[in-house]
């Protein structure tokens, strides 16, 4: 990014890029801007070689209460139709290769719960609360929420959410399927930054490989993932860390992985 981002704060730990939502007063609502300066630091790490893994996470009380409602209020079709609001450049977060992980705690609601859903996995603080509560403003989840809920948490309790506009609890999340960790919130960044180290230390191409795999069987129909599983499988065969990780397991070692 050219200028300092007004709306997130960035920085790196070792091989994790972590970008945290800052914008406390409005429980992180998140507008043009806030998305823009979201997307260039994403498209800025997975670009980067130093970089092997990403972590999008909030403050205690909010990973992000939605779009900025006082700033939507007044637009008109026209207005949201001619500009791509909020999902002008949305769908280049589907593109960026490397992992990211969404760190929840507080309120991810609406735009926030989409968001969290388009990062790779959910690891939650025992106080998150995942909603689309759009119904009660008179629209419907507008970023990817009706279609990613209900694969995550099954057709009933995403038409219950997206009906009702009721809250799902971190227990209730993880239970069904929205998150694949709780954990208290004090240990939020910590569970975070282990999982990311963790996928940080492995071959980058392999890792690159299973994320744009396991999202086939997300976004795709059976043999078609199955084939795309098979010839990625197939083509880490031909990358120096495939030698290395079976050399080293065969050597009794821990792999040394030069990421090629
Ligand atoms: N926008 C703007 N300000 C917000 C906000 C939001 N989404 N959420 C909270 N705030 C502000 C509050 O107005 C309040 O500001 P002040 O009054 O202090 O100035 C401050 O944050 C603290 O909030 P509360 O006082 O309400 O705090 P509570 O703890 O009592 O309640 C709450 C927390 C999260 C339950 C409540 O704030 C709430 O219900 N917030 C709204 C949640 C919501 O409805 N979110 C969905 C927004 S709709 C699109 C794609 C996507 C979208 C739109 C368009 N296109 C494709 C066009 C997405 C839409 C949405 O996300």
């Amino acid at each position: 990014m050219s200028h300092t981002p007004e709306f997130i704060q960035v920085r790196t730990e070792g091989r994790v890029g972590i970008v945290t939502i800052h914008r406390p007063k409005q429980l992180n609502a998140l507008n043009d801007q806030l998305i823009d300066e979201l997307v260039a630091t994403l498209q800025a790490f997975d670009a980067d070689d130093n970089i092997g893994c990403t972590i999008v996470t909030g403050n205690e009380k909010a990973f992000a209460a939605g779009a900025d409602i006082g700033a939507m209020a007044s637009y008109t079709f026209a207005d949201v139709y001619k500009t791509e609001y909020i999902t002008r450049n949305w769908d280049a977060i589907r593109g960026i290769r490397k992992p990211i992980i969404a760190a929840v705690s507080g309120f991810a609601l609406g735009g926030g719960c989409e968001l969290a859903m388009l990062c790779d996995f959910i690891i939650a603080a025992d106080n998150a609360k995942f909603g689309q509560p759009e119904i009660k403003l008179g629209i419907i989840p507008g970023a990817g929420g009706t279609q990613r809920l209900p694969r995550a948490v099954g057709k009933a309790k995403a038409m219950d959410m997206v009906l009702t506009g009721r809250m799902m609890n971190a227990e209730e999340a993880e239970r069904a399927g929205l998150v694949s960790r709780v954990v208290p919130l004090d240990k939020l960044m910590d569970e975070a930054l282990g999982a990311a180290l963790t996928i940080c230390n492995y071959s980058l191409p392999s890792v690159m490989a299973a994320k744009e795999t396991v999202n086939r069987a997300f976004e795709g129909g059976l043999s078609d993932g199955v084939m795309f599983e098979r010839r990625l499988f197939h083509a880490l065969f031909a990358t120096a860390d495939q030698k290395e990780g079976m050399a080293a397991f065969v050597e009794k070692r821990a792999p040394n992985f030069q990421h090629l």
